[in-house]
């Protein structure tokens, strides 16, 4: 029989093919119809009583009607031929707004146009309107939604599985310059790109005990009896690809109470206790951890991790393949890929499902998982990598802390067979060990394959991070460098640009990056180098009308737009960049440079420190001291500017990255893993001043060291430096700009006289610096001169834009996935006949 499939799973009644579904009109008059009937229907407002939030909810559902349609043929012809699909397990998907990603993947930008025109509407107003999800962190998160993106694109089946998060990460705000945090309340106008899908809940166990019992064969069996559960509630979204006719699904869980409320506390009169056990579950899938890199170890996060992988396991299983599926022929149908540490618990899980609920043997079991998993790192900062502690798994997960004890047992037995007479490396790869279950060794020992996001990534992760693993299993490391869509962070976020591009090459490259080598005769084109100015020159304009109502902020729009975005972390060392704007401010004051020769420059900054990491929270202080104080003042002639949007976002990220000359990578060599901002801004066409770390080195490689402002110790050089013992007081000492830029900001010059606001900062970066950054303090304002000199030739810095832009498309997310197909997932694109 043919299965139409709903896209949570099977459906109650499998309909013959082509009743399923019916397609919308795609013209002006269809689009108008549909939306009214939706204004006036949907809403229930005529269109003269409708508010923006009316107005902006019916635009989104008319829509997404056109994408509807082939969802459902894709998800009809996946299940009909058994496609492999890959289950992108994250704890974090940061997805931006939905609208003109919708708009554009189903071709609809000028039927909506000019459907909107006729009924007296703007489509920029309306869009402002939507909130953007903000389920992610950083990079992490970013890279998941280019991925599915991808995918979609490729018509490669893709369920990503995740979180939705009731609050996303805290929206920040300055109060004097501190960040500030509150709760981000995303749903609260309501979501018009969800289809929740409560007739599909998952029920999701924790705590008790485990017990052995005989089946029926002899065969002794554990069992969980665990003592207390919640109910994991689907919520799909439609990934679609560009104009492609497919749609892929993201499928992200909410917690919800297994009982409701208690009537009897409630006729009682205690509220409160009537409400607890909502409460209590509904905490699970509350808010976003808002962290980066340093895991708090907390109970709850360990909750949301097992909550949405015990639920994505299941449905993928129960609810996704066919009843009758054997499940000896798994790793055909699927693959999990782990998005760092989060979903690892995942492994587990999977075993406990077909050992203890499917009757397979354990070797059986652990034979099918280990082919049905993949790990990606996404760090090398050892105190970012997850450990839990034995005393809270065995109270949480009491079985799956058996079951990860005993591959522990029986992988450390593998590893003292294959090293006889080592009997240090059974302990140092142990996956349960000094009381903590380590994540990234259970990731290693469980995948097929373990990558890296760059290539200086990967081959550290394999000598530094897992050297023991790497020796005893070499083929299962590999790297597939990060990407970006194209779709949203080229065509979408800078029309100026991507217009000048398709008129100069045709608009293949949406969909096949590589194609923007053909703009490279363009940059020995001088009427072509004009046209692009003219695009920063717009999208310069259309950033400082932004920050202009956003925040106020007033942003000239001559001279350099220098962008720093990215989370705030030491290692990434906006410091670095903040030393260099208050030598340039205090070189002026001092009277070392005359203002004349300081190149006029925006500085602009997008940061969120996570809430818990003060020295984090100090720097952003920092910023908008040194900010404040150089805006203001009269002796710089306007010529250098700090400006520091609040609350960077994805929708922020698309004004910024289009108008950026210069873009910052700036972090400790061997710390960055990948970087992704790095690509965004290079393939926007700015030129990028950067240290030799993460993706960096093959951004320079392929733009050419003569388009790229390389600076700054290399990672060997970092190792040894630590190793002979680091002094950064003595660089302090060596370089007399940084001797005064740090005496002029421990002298209070920026905090009103108040010497001791940043003097734990200053003391910090004299006599600790873990991240080196006053050992590359010369050679990066050695580097910043040869990018004054550099912009001091217009046609020369253009047509190095011009080639940053044309030899960035390696760094397609599409790239990256047909990476990951080849190395690791081995599966194919489905074509969806519509
Ligand atoms: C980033 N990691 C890397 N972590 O820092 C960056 N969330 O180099 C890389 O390009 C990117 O991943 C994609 O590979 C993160 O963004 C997190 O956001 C994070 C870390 C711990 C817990 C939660």
């Amino acid at each position: 029989t043919t299965q139409v499939g709903s896209p949570s799973g099977a459906p109650a009644e499998p309909p013959r093919r082509g009743l399923g579904h019916v397609a919308p009109r795609h013209d002006v008059e269809g689009f108008v119809g549909s939306f009214m009937r939706e204004l006036n229907y949907g809403q229930g407002v005529s269109l003269t009583r409708s508010s923006l939030n009316d107005r902006y909810l019916a635009l989104a559902r008319t829509v997404r009607h056109h994408l509807q349609s082939r969802w459902m043929a894709a998800l009809a012809q996946q299940a009909d031929d058994q496609a492999k699909t890959v289950c992108y397990l994250s704890a974090e998907f940061l997805l931006g707004r939905q609208l003109d990603n919708a708009i554009l993947a189903s071709d609809l930008d000028d039927v909506v146009e000019e459907g909107l025109g006729q009924l007296g509407l703007s489509l920029s107003t309306l869009r402002a309107q939507e909130i953007e999800p903000g389920l992610g962190n950083g990079g992490l998160g970013r890279l998941a939604a280019c991925f599915i993106d991808s995918l979609a694109t490729m018509s490669v089946p893709c369920v990503g599985y995740g979180i939705r998060y009731e609050y996303g990460i805290f929206r920040q705000s300055f109060e004097d310059g501190w960040q500030r945090e509150d709760t981000d309340p995303w749903l609260a106008l309501g979501n018009p790109w969800e289809f929740p899908h409560p007739e599909h809940a998952v029920t999701v166990n924790f705590g008790g005990t485990t017990e052995h019992y005989e089946d029926e064969d002899g065969a002794t069996r554990t069992r969980w009896l665990p003592d207390w559960d919640v109910q994991g509630v689907p919520y799909n979204y439609m990934v679609p690809g560009f104009r492609n006719g497919r749609v892929n699904t993201l499928r992200l869980w909410s917690a919800k109470a297994t009982r409701g409320f208690n009537l009897n506390s409630f006729n009682a009169g205690d509220y409160v206790d009537a409400v607890r056990a909502e409460t209590f579950a509904e905490k699970i899938s509350m808010v976003l951890y808002p962290e980066d890199s340093t895991p708090q170890g907390k109970e709850l996060r360990l909750q949301q991790q097992y909550f949405f992988v015990a639920c994505s396991v299941h449905n993928f299983i129960n609810q996704v393949l066919p009843s009758d599926f054997d499940l000896h022929k798994l790793p055909d149908r699927v693959i999990f890929q782990l998005n760092d540490t989060h979903p690892v618990i995942a492994v587990p899980e999977l075993m406990r499902v077909l050992v203890d609920e499917k009757g397979f043997d354990w070797d059986e079991a652990w034979t099918i998982t280990q082919q049905c998993f993949a790990y990606t790192c996404h760090t090398l900062l050892p105190e970012a990598l997850e450990e839990w502690s034995i005393e809270l798994m065995g109270r949480l997960l009491p079985r799956h802390l058996e079951i990860i004890r005993r591959i522990d047992e029986e992988f450390r037995a593998e590893v003292a067979a294959a090293f006889p007479g080592d009997e240090a490396m059974p302990r140092r790869m142990a996956i349960v060990g000094d009381h903590t279950v380590r994540m990234a060794h259970l990731a290693t020992v469980a995948g097929s394959k373990v990558n890296g996001v760059a290539e200086l990534h990967s081959q550290l992760l394999r000598d530094k991070v897992l050297p023991d693993f790497s020796a005893l299993w070499p083929e299962k490391f590999t790297n597939v460098t990060n990407g970006v869509t194209p779709r949203r962070f080229l065509r979408l976020a800078n029309r100026n640009l991507s217009s000048l591009i398709t008129e100069a090459i045709g608009p293949g490259w949406v969909t096949d990056l590589d194609r923007l080598r053909e703009l490279e005769p363009f940059a020995d084109d001088p009427a072509f180098r004009e046209r692009f100015r003219e695009v920063k020159r717009l999208n310069k304009a259309t950033l400082a009308r932004t920050l202009q109502s956003r925040n106020g902020i007033e942003m000239p729009t001559t001279g350099i737009v220098d962008i720093m975005v990215k989370r705030l972390h030491e290692y990434k060392r906006q410091t670095l960049k903040v030393l260099h704007i208050v030598s340039l401010y205090e070189g002026v004051v001092s009277g070392r440079l005359a203002v004349e020769d300081v190149t006029p420059r925006v500085f602009a900054f997008g940061a969120k420190a996570a809430p818990g990491y003060a020295m984090a929270k100090q720097i952003i202080g920092l910023i908008n001291a040194v900010g404040a104080t150089v805006n203001a003042d009269p002796r710089l002639d306007g010529r250098l500017t700090v400006v520091f949007p609040p609350n960077y976002d994805v929708t922020l990220a698309e004004k910024l990255i289009p108008a950026a000359d210069l873009s910052e990578q700036i972090s400790l060599a061997g710390k960055e893993a990948s970087g992704t901002g790095n690509m965004k801004l290079a393939l926007n066409g700015a030129l990028t001043i950067g240290t030799d770390d993460g993706a960096n080195i093959e951004i320079r490689r392929l733009v050419g060291d003569e388009n790229f402002f390389l600076f700054g110790l290399l990672e060997p050089q970092v190792e040894e430096l630590l190793a002979k013992g680091y002094d950064p007081a003595s660089y302090a000492a060596a370089d007399p700009r940084l001797t005064s830029a740090l005496d002029l900001i421990a002298s209070g010059a920026f905090t009103g006289g108040d010497a001791s606001v940043f003097s734990g900062l200053v003391d910090n970066l004299l006599h600790h610096d873990r991240f080196l950054a006053l050992a590359d303090f010369s050679a990066y304002m050695e580097a910043q001169d040869r990018v004054d000199a550099a912009y001091a030739d217009p046609e020369g810095w253009t047509r190095s834009a011009v080639l940053n832009v044309a030899r960035c498309g390696f760094f397609s997310s599409d790239r990256a996935m047909r990476e990951y197909i080849d190395k690791i997932w081995h599966a194919q694109p489905v074509v969806t006949s519509l």
